[in-house]
């Protein structure tokens, strides 16, 4: 310690040692406020840096969270480039793509989408579930009959490119998640082809608006060429995104399974409340999922990030390769997260 940082202390607990009562909280030395970093917005991977330009321009108006999240996620899957989210999704081994999405605001209402097929901006789907029904979830033909109902338009999900991948993968039809290149950065002309690395590209979105509520949206075609009907953590609140708005908030991407078992994201905001730090709770998280299964975890890739109320985040992965967006009045970055392996 300092010798100035001592003196201090002790001239301050020196001098509260002969003040009393009223006296004390007149004249001691206030402890400093926490920092609180207000608004921000944090995505998954690199591509969450573009999400995120759409996603401030609500929060610098001082708009809320929650539309924040949701015009960000919109960003991606309107991206026929992305093949993991919205239009341009890689379809399930059927050629479907279906889509996965919830949002999640201040207050615990949330809404979500399952196997939803036909509509590109499923989060915006999910957002009127929360708003419009007394339901959370509604999925596959419902959803879609509600959506169509709500003046979405049909449209075909399956672009040629990612219709050529999957008949690609049909050649040997073997469903095996691959994992994230180390480090990669997002590069349209380089992202390779079926069922490559890009097969972990969901978009998970918390943000903390001006007035310091949180709001949370994650939006995916989930697993390339999985099972038909198969939905994965993304959609399910509590596994690939919860918010609180007294704690903060914590979303996932990677092989949805394995965030489901250990209902990854809630765990993530409930170890914040115990006082961990968003990477620690983030790496406590993926440490459950190596505890499962050690030897499965090695070939897989999950990450989680995570945001306080302090406006503090962080994110921890199994693999290298995961990657957080960050955008505040600090900062617009792009973070290799720490990994396990
Ligand atoms: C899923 N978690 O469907 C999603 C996939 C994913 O980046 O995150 N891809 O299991």
């Amino acid at each position: 310690m300092s010798t100035r940082r001592k003196f201090l202390q002790t001239s301050v607990l020196s001098s509260a040692a002969v003040l009393t009562g009223k006296q004390i909280l007149a004249d001691t030395i206030a402890l400093p406020k926490p920092v609180v970093n207000t608004p921000i917005v944090i995505s998954t991977w690199d591509f969450g840096k573009t999400a995120n330009i759409a996603a401030w321009e609500i929060l610098a108006q001082k708009g809320r969270a929650v539309d924040a999240v949701e015009a960000g996620v919109r960003i991606p899957e309107a991206d026929p480039t992305n093949h993991t989210i919205g239009y341009g999704g890689y379809p399930d081994r059927d050629g479907y793509v279906t889509l996965d999405a919830c949002i999640m605001d201040e207050f615990y209402n949330c809404g979500s989408v399952m196997a939803l097929q036909h509509i590109t901006h499923a989060i915006s789907v999910a957002r009127l579930v929360m708003e419009k029904t007394p339901h959370i979830v509604l999925a596959g033909d419902g959803a879609l009959q509600f959506a169509l109902a709500n003046g979405f338009k049909k449209e075909n999900l399956l672009t040629p490119e990612s219709e050529k991948a999957w008949k690609e993968w049909m050649k040997k039809a073997k469903y095996e998640p691959e994992m994230n290149i180390e480090n990669r950065l997002y590069d349209k002309d380089k992202d390779p082809m079926p069922g490559g690395p890009d097969n972990h590209d969901t978009i998970g979105m918390l943000a903390m608006d001006a007035k310091g509520n949180l709001g949370g949206a994650c939006t995916t075609s989930g697993m390339a060429f999985k099972m038909h009907g198969r939905v994965g953590d993304s959609p399910i609140i509590g596994a690939g995104l919860y918010v609180d708005n007294e704690i903060g908030g914590a979303t996932s991407s990677g092989v949805g399974e394995e965030v489901i078992r250990i209902v990854g994201s809630h765990l993530v905001v409930e170890l914040m409340r115990q006082g961990l730090k968003p990477e620690a709770a983030c790496k406590e998280a993926v440490q459950r999922i190596i505890k499962r299964n050690p030897e499965k975890s090695k070939k897989i890739q999950v990450g989680f990030v995570a945001l306080n109320k302090k406006g503090e985040y962080g994110a921890y992965a199994l693999q290298k390769g995961f990657t957080i967006s960050v955008r505040s009045n600090k900062e617009e970055s792009v973070y290799a997260s720490k990994s396990v392996y």
